[in-house]
């Protein structure tokens, strides 16, 4: 059952432009940016904010997509060792030599994006890594935190964050539910 909404279309709109600005000015600009997008809703969120870079810059920074199946007991995909664990990665572009941000919906534990950052590292060399998440919830288990962030939401464990994107949910809207 819902307990409020945190994020309307609007602000999310704000929020990506905003964190656009913020890659481009602690990277002084375009230059070696590669985008990589945690399935499934990290994918949209990056190719937006490949497309307000390309407002802002003009140039098209390239973009990939990393499938970690997660690990967690409450979805279908669990490994032996109760981590999130690679599919496939379909780096089109190379990374070594990028300045790889890896992109996602939401920042809770921290294994999905130490997962993304092994898969990365598995297809070659990047000069450095960054994480832009929409959404940071807490409750990280490992040493993992995000260089942009849309909105920081304390939850406790038994609340979820519910991330809507209009590509894939027909609406825009980050809100809270009570397990
Ligand atoms: P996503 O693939 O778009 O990120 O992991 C499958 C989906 O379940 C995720 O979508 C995520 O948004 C959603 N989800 C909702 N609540 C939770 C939660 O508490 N934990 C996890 N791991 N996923 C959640
Ligand atoms: P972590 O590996 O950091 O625990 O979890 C990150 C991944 O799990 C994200 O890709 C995200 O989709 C999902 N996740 C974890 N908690 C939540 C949550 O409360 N809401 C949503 N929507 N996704 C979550
Ligand atoms: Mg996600």
């Amino acid at each position: 059952n819902k307990k409020a909404n945190v994020l309307d279309a609007a602000a999310m709109r704000r929020a990506l432009t905003r964190i656009a600005h913020e890659i481009l000015e602690r990277n002084k600009g375009v230059e070696g940016l590669m985008l990589v997008g945690i399935k499934t809703r990290g994918v949209p969120i990056a190719k937006r904010l490949q497309q307000r870079i390309q407002d802002i810059e003009g140039v098209e920074v390239p973009i990939g997509e990393l499938d970690i199946t997660l690990y967690r007991d409450d979805l279908s995909h669990v490994d032996d060792q109760n981590e999130p664990t690679l599919n496939e990665a379909n780096l089109k572009e190379q990374v070594t030599g990028k300045n790889v941000i890896l992109v996602d919906d939401v920042l809770y534990t921290g294994r999905t994006v130490r997962a993304a950052m092994d898969a990365v590292m598995d297809q070659g060399r990047p000069s450095q890594m960054q994480l832009a998440v929409l959404v940071d919830r807490g409750h990280r288990e490992l040493p993992i935190r995000a260089d942009f962030i849309g909105k920081n939401i304390p939850t406790s464990q038994n609340e979820i964050i519910t991330v809507e994107l209009e590509e894939i949910d027909k609406k825009d809207s980050v809100s809270i539910y009570e397990k």
